[in-house]
């Protein structure tokens, strides 16, 4: 059995889709906690009613990002984790943090990577006029959503299109692609070759 830890900053709702594929199709993995950096985040709610064991490290209570992080690193190591997994975690992370899980953590980015890095993606898409937009789930280094790609999703861009439309639709793609991404992990059938994800066949 795998363990996988969870870092929310909100919603959670990509958490709550890894939860709910983790259960339905009994992978070889447990998700050992989820963790916010924000008290009031809402996914801590649904990881609670769902028996799952939950913290907060509040990161505006620090002075330092390696302050932070190093007591999000002492939390989330209590939970021994096999997998890292970033659903809608708002905080850069310091390279320190980032080596410590080197291979074994992921995130899922609103864009198709390496299109549209940091923050407000849908508008960064709008503004360039893609015809296509997406979300990339990838692994984390230290250089800001440009670790290797395990699966990405796309969508069309439509006349009339908002960030919120855009954000709404790819959404429903990302809960699809995140938890097959994570399956892929805890099965081990992902390894990185010369900076690149290759994904093996199943056992
Ligand atoms: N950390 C590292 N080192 N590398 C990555 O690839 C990371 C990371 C931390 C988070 C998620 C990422 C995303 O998918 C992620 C990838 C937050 C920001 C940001 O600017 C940017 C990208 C991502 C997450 N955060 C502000 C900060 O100063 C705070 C913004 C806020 O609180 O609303 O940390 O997009
Ligand atoms: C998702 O769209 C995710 O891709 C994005 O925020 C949303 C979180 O939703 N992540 C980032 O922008 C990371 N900077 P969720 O909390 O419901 O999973």
């Amino acid at each position: 059995m795998k363990n996988i830890v969870i870092l929310i900053s909100g919603r959670g709702s990509n958490m709550e889709a890894i939860v709910r594929a983790c259960e339905a199709q009994a992978w070889p993995a447990r998700i050992a906690a989820v963790i916010s950096n924000k008290a009031d985040a809402a996914g801590i709610e649904f990881a609670q009613a769902h028996g799952i064991p939950t913290a907060v490290v509040a990161s505006k209570t620090f002075a330092t990002r390696e302050e932070f992080d190093a007591a999000l690193r002492e939390t989330v190591d209590g939970f021994a984790p096999d997998l890292v997994v970033l659903a809608g975690f708002m905080r850069i992370l310091t390279p320190a943090f980032v080596e410590h899980y080197a291979g074994r953590m992921l995130n899922i980015h609103p864009s198709l990577l390496p299109l549209f890095p940091g923050l407000h993606t849908h508008r960064q898409a709008l503004a360039a006029g893609v015809l296509e937009h997406g979300a990339t789930v990838h692994f984390v280094t230290a250089e800001l959503d440009h670790g290797p790609a395990v699966l990405q999703a796309r969508i069309d861009v439509r006349p009339g299109d908002t960030e919120d439309s855009l954000a709404t639709r790819l959404l429903d793609q990302e809960h699809l692609i995140y938890p097959q991404a994570v399956r892929l992990f805890v099965e081990d059938r992902l390894s990185i070759e010369d900076g690149n994800v290759r994904i093996s066949e199943p056992n």
